[in-house]
């Protein structure tokens, strides 16, 4: 077969390949076999110049690195991700991809999003959260990163992160909007409450002080914005702190917007510990009150989903992190993360079970005697039944 139609079918293979459901242990939700964006996913004619005449070897002209950290929304009974493209010159973009019933078969759009830019250009964009507000807009927000304008030239590694701001009503014509305007030096992980709170729009945050350290700030925040074409961020209060000795000591960021639930706003997000192997990103569940958003009312402990097997490793090692689900009209939940920031995987729940999770399970009190208490609660309760 010639190089350039076995290109194609490999990638019609890939993209074709059925998944597998892994029940997990937990009963919390299924893993799938197979990643479901990869950067092999990336389709052929944004890598190979097809022109025989100016590739007379077939070579790949501009290679993708990584798909990952992807914003997801069902549009048109379809589900669509927002994904992280890196390129690799390190440099990250977005691009939609879609499939029928979202576990496998993503196929990208025919091109990447061409980001509209403002006066000061991004340098690096990623991590898109979409959120159909009550607006009547799908928002993108995401991170977008620039050369920190105070070190001096020979720094060629601090930077300034800031949420971009993109709004659409069909998914193809976005309009970009002013960045987010905060207290905060650097803003990373932030994403739209979708309806209206008292009128106003409601963002969570993640204020931090320094590009990789959220240092005195950092936890979740939410903040308040009456008008989202000049995105001013009032009243920041931090709701989820970060804490010792817990899967967020370090630092933590709101996942996706929360889906509504009948007993709260269900919330996903990610955490992040140090270990001696460097930074261990693993993924949690958190709800607040139906009325003020601000009011955590159920954190179980520890995690809900972690890096396992093949997962662990990639470009960054020991990282889940998710920033987009879809809760179906039946109660089903498609979580979509990304591990070791490397790829995009699928895992499926449901709200009930969710709910269910953060309810009843023990939170963390923070010390190994609490932890050894709350088996100790759990044997005593189980008295008889084994
Ligand atoms: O490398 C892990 C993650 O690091 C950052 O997350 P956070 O802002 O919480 O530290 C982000 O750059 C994210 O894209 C990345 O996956």
């Amino acid at each position: 077969m010639k190089i350039l139609q076995k290109l194609f079918s490999d990638h019609k293979k890939l993209i074709q390949r059925k998944n597998k459901a892994i029940p997990h242990n937990s009963g919390l939700f299924i893993k799938y076999q197979y990643p479901i964006l990869t950067a092999a996913h990336a389709p052929i004619h944004w890598r190979y110049d097809l022109n025989k005449l100016t590739n007379p070897y077939n070579l790949e002209r501009i290679g993708v690195n990584a798909t990952f950290n992807a914003g997801a929304i069902k549009w048109n009974d379809k589900y669509v991700l927002a994904v992280r493209v890196e390129g690799k010159d390190r440099k990250s973009f977005f691009a939609f991809a879609e499939s029928k019933n979202g576990i496998d078969n993503f196929e990208f759009w025919e091109k990447p999003l061409l980001l509209p830019q403002l006066e000061n250009p991004d340098v690096n964009v990623y991590d898109m959260r979409l959120t159909l507000h009550e607006d009547g807009y799908v928002y993108g927000i995401f991170c977008t990163e620039r050369k920190d304008p105070k070190t001096p030239d020979a720094d060629t590694s601090s930077a300034i992160a800031n949420a971009g701001i993109i709004r659409s009503k069909n998914l193809l014509d976005w309009e970009r909007l002013p960045d987010l305007i905060s207290d905060s030096n650097q803003q990373r992980n932030v994403t739209l409450h979708p309806e209206f709170v008292c009128g106003k729009y409601a963002l969570y945050t993640r204020p931090q002080d320094g590009f990789i350290e959220t240092g005195t700030g950092g936890g979740i925040g939410l903040g308040y914005i009456d008008d989202m074409l000049h995105p001013k961020v009032e009243h920041e209060v931090i709701i989820n702190p970060k804490v010792y000795h817990t899967v967020y000591e370090l630092k933590n960021g709101q996942g996706p917007s929360p889906i509504k639930t009948r007993e709260g706003w269900l919330h996903l997000a990610h955490g992040v510990r140090n270990t001696a192997a460097g930074l261990r990103y693993v993924l949690y569940l958190f709800m607040t009150d139906l009325k003020d958003i601000t009011k955590v009312i159920h954190q179980p402990g520890g995690y809900f989903m972690a890096p396992d097997d093949q997962e662990i490793i990639g470009d960054v090692g020991n990282v889940l992190f998710s920033n987009g689900w879809i809760p179906d009209a039946n109660g089903d939940v498609y979580i979509y993360y990304a591990s070791s920031d490397t790829r995009m995987h699928v895992a499926k729940s449901t709200v009930d079970i969710l709910v269910d999770y953060c309810k009843n399970t023990p939170n963390d009190r923070l010390t190994s005697k609490g932890s050894v208490e709350s088996i100790m609660d759990l044997i005593e309760k189980n008295n008889g039944l084994y």
